[in-house]
């Protein structure tokens, strides 16, 4: 039997692309030199996409392969391609959700502990041989008996929250709408809730609807002694108005893995002392990031033995 053709938008892990060169016929979208001619030159005979979270697929890529079936996407995030567009077209579109929970919550917890005892200019403190000349570093902040304002308590939101609990915080969050059966408090009004916490976390998807949910309103009413942290969507945060809170002294800290444009990160937030600045790793274990190309090869090869897919994220 003829291997399906399937165009890759962007490199996946060496595994991954391995399982899928031996499964498929691959066509590499980021190796187009002239973006739409390569495109319409495979058109006809693609069957699927296999994407991530950050390169998505567009509305016009979508149009643009006539036989297209699937779409499969490395990453629990789908705001980077346009379901509307899948849908319309009767494409169903899957993710890799509940695998990358545990590692991306860790990132969140581990980032909330790092910024709380500047673990990273402490490690600069050492290295830079301050604590022979300067003696003992500033003191830092304890995070026990503080609040955290979760915004978004789904899989990971809720997994972040979980995991706090060891701590001693109180956990509170935001979201579109109360949840049943959740014992921390809910806020409606995220600037109520950024008033009311030390440490803001942000854990909801990215899209149109959170866009910006946390602007410069949010970030004045976290306050001085508040931290920001993002494990999320760089578009959930007005990352020009973190800039100004961080010059400002509005907010303390921020703690982020995601960015608006990445992988620019401000330069201002780069020479803050106050930072803690990672690329984009919240899911980037071996283990994890193996479930998840173990889940975008699993849903591709139902879709094409005509079973039930595993992770469909549009109903069609
Ligand atoms: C990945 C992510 O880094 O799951 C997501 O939505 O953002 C991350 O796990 C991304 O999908 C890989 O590009």
């Amino acid at each position: 039997m003829r291997k399906p053709a399937v165009l890759v938008v962007g490199q996946l892990p060496p595994k991954i692309m391995q399982a899928l060169e031996d499964a498929y016929v691959l066509h590499r979208y980021w190796t187009f030199e002239d973006k739409k001619k390569g495109l319409a030159a495979v058109a006809d005979s693609i069957r699927g996409i296999a994407t991530t979270g950050h390169y998505g697929a567009s509305r016009e890529m979508i149009f643009a392969l006539r036989n297209l079936e699937i779409i499969s996407s490395f990453g629990v995030g789908t705001d980077a391609i346009d379901i509307p567009a899948a849908t319309e077209r009767g494409v169903p579109v899957t993710n890799t959700p509940d695998v990358l929970t545990d590692d991306v919550a860790n990132t969140a917890v581990m980032m909330l502990l790092a910024v709380s005892r500047d673990l990273v200019q402490a490690d600069r403190y050492v290295r830079a041989g301050k604590w022979v000349s300067d003696g003992n570093m500033p003191l830092t902040r304890a995070v026990r008996g503080k609040t955290v304002g979760i915004i978004g308590l789904g899989r990971i939101g809720a997994d972040i929250a979980r995991k706090l609990d060891v701590f001693g915080v109180t956990v509170v969050w935001h979201g579109p709408r109360p949840k049943p059966g959740v014992s921390y408090r809910y806020y409606e009004d995220v600037v109520q809730m950024a008033a009311d916490a030390d440490y803001l976390v942000v854990a909801c998807p990215g899209g149109e609807s959170t866009h910006h949910i946390v602007n410069a309103d949010v970030l004045k009413a976290l306050g001085p002694e508040g931290s920001l942290i993002n494990i999320s969507r760089g578009s959930c945060v007005d990352e020009d108005a973190v800039v100004a809170a961080m010059a400002a002294g509005t907010i303390g800290w921020a703690g982020l893995d995601v960015f608006a444009n990445e992988p620019q990160v401000p330069a201002a937030l780069i020479d803050s002392e106050r930072t803690l600045l990672l690329p984009h790793v919240g899911s980037a274990t071996e283990e994890t990031r193996a479930a998840m190309g173990n889940l975008v090869i699993e849903n591709l090869a139902l879709h094409f033995a005509g079973k039930p897919l595993a992770t469909q994220v549009n109903a069609l």
